[in-house]
């Protein structure tokens, strides 16, 4: 009996991970010359986002303009990369050589949390365009 009630709850354990993964989807994002298709992608945490035909790119989030708490995550040149979202917020992320030209873009990840504290930050250029466009995307939600 003792024995049945250990590998019930195996069972249950290994039926919850399967379900969380049958639930999380990926999201895929498309570098096309010095863009990024879709430019806003809104995501449910435990979503990923991949970022496909990155030749000459990569994905640098910018601090401040993500989650309190979440560490900025960068990805390697040139790779095509997959990043989990676990916590809820916008993030704000640039293409490292390109953002001069306006290469970035934005994931909002379940409630976009974080929204006073990017309104908050004075930012312009390339970014500025970015943000501007996350802040509308967010407020239509
Ligand atoms: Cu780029």
């Amino acid at each position: 009996m003792k024995m049945m009630k250990k590998v019930l709850s195996g069972a249950a354990i290994a039926g919850l991970f399967l379900s969380m993964n049958a639930f999380a989807a990926d999201h895929t994002v498309t570098a096309q010359g010095l863009k990024y298709t879709p430019l806003v992608v809104k995501v449910a945490p435990g979503d990923s986002v991949s970022w496909t035909n990155m030749s000459t790119h990569n994905v640098e989030m910018i601090d401040n303009l993500i989650p309190e708490g979440t560490e900025a995550f960068k990805s390697d040149m040139s790779q095509d990369v997959t990043h989990t979202f676990d916590k809820e917020g916008i993030y704000i992320y640039k293409c490292t050589p390109h953002i001069g030209a306006g290469m970035g873009g934005a994931v909002i990840v379940g409630n976009p949390t974080n929204l006073d504290a990017i309104k908050a930050q004075d930012v312009s250029g390339g970014i500025g365009r970015i943000v501007k466009k996350a802040i509308k995307e967010a407020e239509s939600m």
